[in-house]
This record gives structure tokens, C-alpha cells and sequence, in this order.
């Protein structure tokens, strides 16, 4: 039996899943006595330090916990539970953490997005049961903007490379942690937790030593997903957002049984986006919640879930914030969200004002969860102009000029699915929603969707130039050389497909193959 310990604020179903997948049972520790009782605890993290140490002293918990970790039973930190183990964090000024380890946690300083967010490898730099049956090349998933840095270097298990090399996990006595998530990191991170469960004492090297690491470049498959005329929740993909075909909404088959197939198949990531939450009340819209808690139990990569992210007041006039939908979304497998229309809706509000409410949904779901579970999913169209002074927008000079031989256009914001446009162009929506709080943006195009010319290398380039956080490239798909020409043209982090995927003209693993040599990705050997 493993004990989990959850404070309340993070996802720790997916741990539950991974754990359970392999065979054991888990007990998720409420209290003291629980802490207490435990043979084995796991740790798992999430959001920021500060209110995760609140939380725990609120709950009376760090006095058993420093009691448990004193009697040489094995425990396993994983991201912010590992944080913990430090005396401090810079993420939270003063708040003192359990001091198990000398050394604290500190912000990023590179040039590169920050959040770290994808799979990056890790140098193995001491025997570790943790290691036994895997290689040392894996590549694990990363997701955070703080690193731990030890005093002492004999407790550095491994190392990885982001911008500089830091230390991404520790090792001592039975005690570990790591940055990483391996209830994330498909096959090679449920081999690492096995080993952990299965307590091999026995320490074994890795076999293979690497000297740096670099992050991986993430291939993204997405699920549009809406209730058909017949009411069946389908996965359906659309023309430029046009979904219907014969008046009938496209059918590609079951949001469950397609991301089990792209987990298969190697996808790094998987996004499932309620199309028509704009107008449904998400909390009333179950099967998304089902959708979530079914897959997480077999697919053991990030998922993101986006659609209907707001405040809304239902029927009997209960209000919801955006803040509980993102709540209910999380508890039931979700390691991001994303928002869509509301954040245009934000972004117009702040522009307005010249300030920040502190209240909308962006700034109150990363405060709770940190801003690396926040992503925007933006859905703009081309406007071409003569004249980039004569539009109050960020406009560009493009290659592909318009039809009357324009050669600007800005990127229109569009919300409710594509069907209104609104007055705020795509590159300052994603500076405004970094300056909120946002982690990452989803930059999908309504030009490009569905039409397999190929991603809109302009668009993509404007807005990362723009941003710091990392940004995924979404729409236009048409094969293999598309993910090629995005990462070599532009310095998206990821790369989001749909159409190719579901109608099988190109599988996963055989993006990844192509682009293995020449693009820095997961291999798909590594995701059996
Ligand atoms: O506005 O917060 O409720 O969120 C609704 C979400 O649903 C938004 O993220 C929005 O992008 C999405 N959405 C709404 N309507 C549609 C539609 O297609 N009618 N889908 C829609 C957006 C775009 C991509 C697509 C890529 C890749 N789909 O995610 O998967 O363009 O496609 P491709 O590879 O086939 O070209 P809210």
C-alpha cells in the first residue's frame, strides 16, 4: 500500500492512476495518523509554495511529516512535494520549508520560456534503485518555473540542461525526489514509480551516462470534441472551424478510445477541447468530466482540457467561477486548462481599464495552480490591410499577401468558437494574458484548420517573439515536413495536430520518426 499525500490543491488522480496501473493500492492521507501509519509516502506537488506550505501547517501536517521522514521510511517528493523538502523557496519569500535538505528553490534566470515546460532527458549522477530497467537517455516530463539547488552536490541523483544545468532530482537514504513527473512520463516515468513501489534496495547505474540534455520539441494531438445531433459526445474536426459536412457534425470517433490511440502512438501531449463550451454549462456538461477521469486511468501524458473556462450562473441561478469548473477539471485528471473566448473577453476588459482586476479567471486559476496550468487557446483569422497606421493593432508584414494584393494583415481575435470576431489582435491577447498569469499559448489559426497547407509560420513567429512562455503551434497539419518547417522556422516549443491524426494519414510515430536526427524529440521508441 502507498500512501498519497494530498493537501488539497493538486492533481493527484494521476498519481492515484499510475500507482493503481501498476498493481498497488493506493491510500490517500487525509491527517497525522495517516503520515504516520505509512510504509511508503509519495509527495506529489502542484501549484505554489507558499499556499502549499500554508496549507500544510493549517493542517497541522508538518510535524508528522518531518517525524515520517526521520524514521527512514521511504518517501517520494515529486515536484513541489520535492521543493519542499528545502528550507526555502524564492517563490514564496519567507515560508519556511521541512529543511530535510539544506538548500533552497530558485527562479529560472535564462533567456529561454519559462516555464520549463515539456520532455527533457536527465544525467544519471549516482547509482539509484530509481534507475533500475531503465537506460539513462529517457526522456521525462518537466513542468515548473522554480528548480531546487542543493548545498550538498552528494544528494544530486540527476541533472538536466535548461539554459544552464540545475539539479533535477535527490537522493538520500530512502528518501528521493524529482522534478519530474513520472505519473506524466509515459512508459519510463511508470517504471521509475515501480521502482520506487517494488523498493528495489538494490542501487543500479544507469547504463547509459549523459553529459547534457536538451529539451524536446512536443508533438501535441488534439481532440475537438461536442455532442452530436443524436446527443453522442464525438470527436469531431472541422473545415476552418466548420464542423458540419452534409449538415451533419463530423464524426471521428470517441474522445477515449482516440487519445488511448495517440498515447500509443507516442503523442507527447493530448488536448481535448469542448468546442460548443461557450454555450453549455461546463459543471452540467459531465461526459467532459467522465472523458477526463477515463482517460487519465490509461493515458500517462499531459492532458489538457479546454472549453467553457468562466464564471456562468446556470439555470436556478447558482453561480460558478471559472476557478471551480477549472477545480472540477483538475480533480478529474486535467494537468492544464485552457481558455479561450473568456481571455479575449479579459484582454479587451484590461485594455480598457489600463489594469488588471486581479480577479479574472487567468490571474485566479494560476494563482491557485501556478501559471504553468494555465494555457490560452487563441483563435485568430487574417485581416489584411494597405496600411499597418491605419489599424489600432500589431500588425505584420506578410508574404502571402491578401486578395486585393494587400501585403499587412493583423490577426484578429475571434471567441464562441470562431463566430465573432473582437476587437484585439492575437500577439497583444498573448502579451496581456503572459502580463495575467498565463503559462503557455495555444495559437491556433482559422485560416490554416483543417486545410493541411501547413502552419502559419507568420502568425507563429509574431506572437513568440512576443511572449516569453512557451507557445504551441496549432493548425494546417498536412504532413510530416509541416512539423519540420515549423521547428526550424520558428521557436514554437510544440506543435499541435488534429486532422492527420484522426484521419490516420499520418501517425504519430511517424512525425516523430521523421523528425528524429534532425529536430530534438521524444523518440517514439521510447513510448511503447
Ligand atoms: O472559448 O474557452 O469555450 O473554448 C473553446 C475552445 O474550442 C477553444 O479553444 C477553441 O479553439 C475551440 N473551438 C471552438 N470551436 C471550434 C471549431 O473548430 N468549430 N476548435 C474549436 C478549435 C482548432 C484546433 C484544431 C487545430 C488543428 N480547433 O484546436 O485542433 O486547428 O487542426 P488541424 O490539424 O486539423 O488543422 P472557450
Amino acid at each position: 500500500m502507498i500512501t498519497l499525500l494530498d493537501y488539497g490543491a493538486g492533481n493527484v488522480r494521476s498519481v492515484t492512476n499510475a500507482i493503481e496501473r501498476l498493481g498497488e493500492t493506493v491510500k490517500v492521507a487525509g491527517g497525522a495518523e495517516d503520515i504516520m501509519a505509512a510504509d511508503k509516502l509519495v509527495f506529489p506537488g502542484v501549484g505554489a509554495f507558499g499556499s502549499m506550505m500554508d496549507i500544510l501547517n493549517a493542517r497541522q501536517l508538518i510535524t508528522p511529516l518531518k517525524a515520517y521522514l526521520r524514521t527512514g521510511r521511504p518517501f517520494f517528493g515529486i515536484c513541489l512535494g520535492m521543493h519542499a523538502l528545502f528550507d526555502f523557496s524564492e517563490e514564496s519569500g519567507g515560508t519556511p520549508g521541512l529543511g530535510i535538505f539544506k538548500g533552497t528553490v530558485r527562479r529560472f534566470k535564462t533567456a529561454l520560456a519559462v516555464p520549463h515546460i515539456g520532455w527533457n532527458g536527465v544525467c544519471v549522477r549516482q547509482p539509484s534503485p530509481l534507475f533500475s530497467n531503465l537506460r539513462g537517455d529517457e526522456k521525462f516530463y518537466f513542468v515548473h518555473s522554480y528548480h531546487i539547488v542543493p548545498e550538498d552536490e552528494d544528494v544530486i541523483l540527476t541533472t538536466t540542461d535548461y539554459g544552464y544545468s540545475f539539479a533535477s532530482a535527490v537522493q538520500k537514504g530512502v528518501i528521493v525526489g524529482t522534478q519530474y513527473h513520472p505519473e506524466k512520463s509515459g512508459a519510463a516515468g511508470l517504471v521509475l514509480l515501480q521502482n520506487f513501489i517494488r523498493a528495489a534496495d538494490k542501487k543500479s547505474g544507469a547504463p547509459v551516462q549523459l553529459s547534457s540534455t536538451r529539451l524536446a520539441k512536443r508533438i501535441i494531438a488534439c481532440l475537438d470534441v461536442r455532442s452530436n445531433d443524436r446527443g453522442d459526445l464525438v470527436v469531431t474536426k472541422g473545415d476552418q472551424y466548420d464542423v458540419r459536412e452534409a449538415g451533419e457534425v463530423r464524426n471521428l470517433g470517441k474522445p477515449v478510445d482516440l487519445a488511448a490511440r495517440y498515447y500509443q502512438e507516442g503523442a507527447d501531449e493530448i488536448t481535448f477541447l469542448n468546442i460548443t463550451g461557450f454555450r453549455d454549462f461546463p459543471l452540467e456538461d459531465m461526459p467532459m468530466i467522465e472523458v477526463l477521469k477515463q482517460t487519465s486511468k490509461h493515458v500517462f501524458v499531459p492532458l489538457t482540457i479546454g472549453g467553457g473556462i468562466r464564471d456562468y450562473t446556470d439555470s436556478t441561478g447558482r453561480q460558478y467561477s471559472a476557478l471551480e469548473v477549472a477545480d472540477a477539471y483538475f480533480r478529474s485528471g486535467a494537468d492544464k486548462i485552457s481558455i479561450g473566448s473568456d481571455a479575449v473577453l479579459v484582454v479587451e476588459q484590461y485594455l480598457s481599464d489600463g489594469r488588471a482586476t486581479g480577479k479574472s479567471a487567468i490571474e485566479e486559476i494560476s494563482r491557485v495552480y501556478g501559471s504553468q496550468a494555465v494555457v490560452i487557446s487563441i483563435d485568430p483569422r487574417r485581416v489584411y490591410v494597405d496600411d499597418p497606421d491605419r489599424v489600432p493593432h500589431q500588425v505584420i508584414s506578410t508574404t502571402i499577401p491578401g486578395p486585393d494584393g494587400e501585403t499587412y494583415c493583423w490577426y484578429q481575435c475571434t471567441i464562441r468558437g470562431g463566430r465573432e470576431g473582437r476587437p484585439v489582435d492575437a500577439v497583444t491577447l498573448a502579451q496581456v494574458c503572459e502580463t495575467l498569469g498565463a503559462g503557455e499559448i495555444l495559437l491556433n489559426c482559422i485560416d490554416r484548420d483543417g486545410t493541411n497547407s501547413g502552419f502559419d509560420i507568420e502568425l507563429i513567429n509574431a506572437v513568440k517573439s512576443a511572449v516569453t512562455i512557451p507557445v504551441i503551434a496549432s493548425s494546417g497539419a498536412g504532413s510530416a515536413d509541416h512539423f519540420l518547417e515549423v521547428f526550424t522556422r520558428t521557436e514554437a516549443e510544440s506543435a499541435l495536430a488534429a486532422g492527420i491524426f484522426h484521419r490516420r494519414e499520418v501517425p504519430i510515430s511517424a512525425v516523430k520518426d521523421y523528425l528524429e536526427g534532425q529536430v530534438e524529440i521524444r523518440p517514439s521508441r521510447q513510448t511503447v
